[in-house]
């Protein structure tokens, strides 16, 4: 099934002041497919602003070499500063709790609302919805817009895809690593990615404070069930002991399922303004985005998250119980 992107060409064919945004934490995907809508905006002649409500992580920067495509909502830039745009475009998400403080701001949005995803979860947005959930990023879907709105894959365009792609896809190691991940891939890299490039930028560029936070988190691993659970956590001290940033906790929790035996694994991350993020990613059975929907988050089958109120301490312990009743339903509750 292939999205029909005639709603988006309508909206460009009739609007010119265009916003993009993404989620709270954005990630490769999130970033990346930025990137490629933008270009592809700006290619039809439009004004864009992407605004996104958390602010580039420093890994990300290389998306945005000149710091003027990423605008920070709240800081740099408040609803007044964006008065005059027609269309907003919500990349990466389908849900409230994922545009943070830009919620209230959506919501009141007058013009159209358009949403290009690739998650499950889904809230009622007011918005038209360009979906795929079986796409493995949204970068792939945003490759799609290129071509139905026969934009140009220029070298900027394709970085980004290939960014959000490679991220969505661990690098081209998941199970969502289609034939057709790789034929995009090849595509990308024609119109001028340099996939060797993008990977050092990505993965070799890591700060102490971020290696360091990695040997914390791996010190403090724990199994439970009998090595089929794997869960770690990362309080706030933890951040302000190994100089790292909260940002650098991204793709910590992949260390969980890479212990052998492990089918669920959990990272628990202390938020700064309060409460728990907790990723969760599974290599068996186990429906991730269920087990987060039951505590009001999301995400897909393999990979999803949740924010829970409450203290690091009590939300491991829900988890655990919420885990193994999902993996042993039979089991007494302990
Ligand atoms: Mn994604």
């Amino acid at each position: 099934m292939s999205i029909d992107w005639t709603p988006l060409a309508d909206l460009i064919e009739t609007h010119d002041r265009f916003l993009v945004t993404t989620h709270i934490r954005p990630d490769g995907d999130a970033l990346g497919s930025e990137v490629g809508l933008a270009g592809l905006l700006r290619q039809k002649g439009k004004d864009v602003r992407v605004v996104n409500v958390s602010p580039t992580p420093p890994r990300y920067d290389f998306l945005d070499p000149d710091r003027t495509l990423f605008e920070h909502f709240g800081t740099a830039v408040g609803p007044e500063g964006l008065s005059d745009r027609e269309v907003v475009i919500i990349l990466d998400l389908s849900a409230w709790n994922q545009l943070g403080d830009m919620a209230g701001y959506i919501r009141g949005f007058p013009g159209p609302k358009v949403v290009i995803d690739h998650h499950v979860s889904e809230d009622d947005l007011g918005a038209i919805f360009l979906k795929e959930t079986t796409a493995e990023a949204t970068g792939i879907l945003v490759l799609g817009a290129v071509r139905a709105l026969k934009g140009q894959l220029t070298p900027e365009v394709a970085t980004g895809l290939l960014t959000a792609i490679a991220m969505d896809t661990g690098w081209f190691r998941h199970s969502n690593t289609a034939a057709g991940t790789l034929r995009a891939v090849a595509e990308l890299i024609e119109a001028g990615a340099a996939i060797d490039e993008i990977y050092r930028q990505l993965f070799e560029r890591n700060t102490m404070g971020r290696l360091k936070l990695m040997g914390e988190t791996l010190r403090g691993m724990r199994t439970d069930l009998g090595g089929r659970v794997a869960y770690a956590t990362i309080t706030r001290d933890d951040l302000t002991r190994t100089g790292a940033i909260p940002q650098d906790s991204e793709d910590l929790v992949d260390f969980t399922v890479s212990l052998r035996g492990v089918e669920v694994g959990l990272l628990f991350i202390e938020q700064v303004r309060g409460g728990v993020k907790c990723s969760l990613r599974a290599r068996g059975g186990l429906d991730c985005a269920k087990l987060a929907g039951q505590f009001g988050g999301g995400g897909h089958r393999a990979a999803a998250g949740v924010t829970l109120p409450g203290p690091i301490t009590e939300n491991v312990d829900r988890m655990l119980r919420a885990v193994r009743q999902a993996l042993e339903p039979d089991r007494s509750p302990a």
